[in-house]
């Protein structure tokens, strides 16, 4: 097989989940920084969604949902137990990602865009977020992680989308009554993992040498 390539945009909270599950697997990636406003042809071509991240994983085999890239890699690898013996944690998991994605994310852009969603105030839209957050507190009240003492994938599904919902008022959530979520977030955000990750990369550009990482 070919390196699979990954279309990723460094800031973005499903593109930080999907890259962080290919490099815990240990996956040998080409990576393809792109521009939202500008995404490259190759990337329009076959993704369904015009989304990233988008992992190309041969010549006509293509994943353009970061749940799912998730998912192969650990498919692939798991040297850190993620996904739990037997999957234990996938259901629960999947369960979590759902209201990340589904809810959390809509009344999270909401949030940050407050500007552009007149029909509420910031603060309510603040409210409606704090719903799910209240629900990681909880989790966060009965093991180190969300599902367990020790990290499993869904800690790595939803805390890139508390990293943006904790940055929209940093003084706010600094005070804010989650104290196990900001430290359950900040350790993931401290971790070596995200810091590689999140490191700065040059766009890739059509006709690019490849980086490999
Ligand atoms: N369901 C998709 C959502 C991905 C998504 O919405 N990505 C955003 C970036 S954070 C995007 O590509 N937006 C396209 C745009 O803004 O033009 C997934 O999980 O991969």
């Amino acid at each position: 097989m070919n390196t699979p390539i990954l279309y990723t945009f460094r800031r973005c909270p499903y593109c930080m989940r999907a890259h962080m599950a290919l490099k815990n697997a240990g996956i040998k990636i080409e990576l393809r920084e792109i521009e939202l406003s500008n995404m490259p042809q190759p990337l329009l071509a076959f993704s369904t969604t015009s989304t990233v991240p988008v992992l190309q994983i041969s010549e006509n085999e293509v994943i353009d949902e970061s749940w799912d890239i998730v998912k192969w890699a650990l498919s692939q690898h798991d040297p850190e137990n993620w996904l739990g013996d037997a999957k234990t944690y996938l259901l629960d998991a999947e369960i979590l990602i759902e209201t990340n994605d589904y809810s959390f994310k809509l009344d999270l852009d909401h949030y940050k865009y407050a500007d552009r969603h007149p029909e509420m105030t910031q603060e309510q839209y603040r409210i409606n977020c704090e719903e799910f957050i209240e629900e990681l507190e909880d989790m966060l009240s009965k093991h180190r992680y969300l599902l367990a003492d020790k990290i499993t994938l869904a800690d790595i599904g939803v805390f890139p989308f508390v990293r943006q919902f904790s940055l929209v008022d940093k003084d706010w959530f600094e005070q804010s009554d989650y104290p196990k979520t900001r430290n359950w977030l900040q350790g993931l955000i401290d971790s070596v993992l995200f810091q590689q990750v999140f490191q700065k990369r040059p766009l890739w550009k059509t006709n690019d040498l490849s980086v490999y990482i």
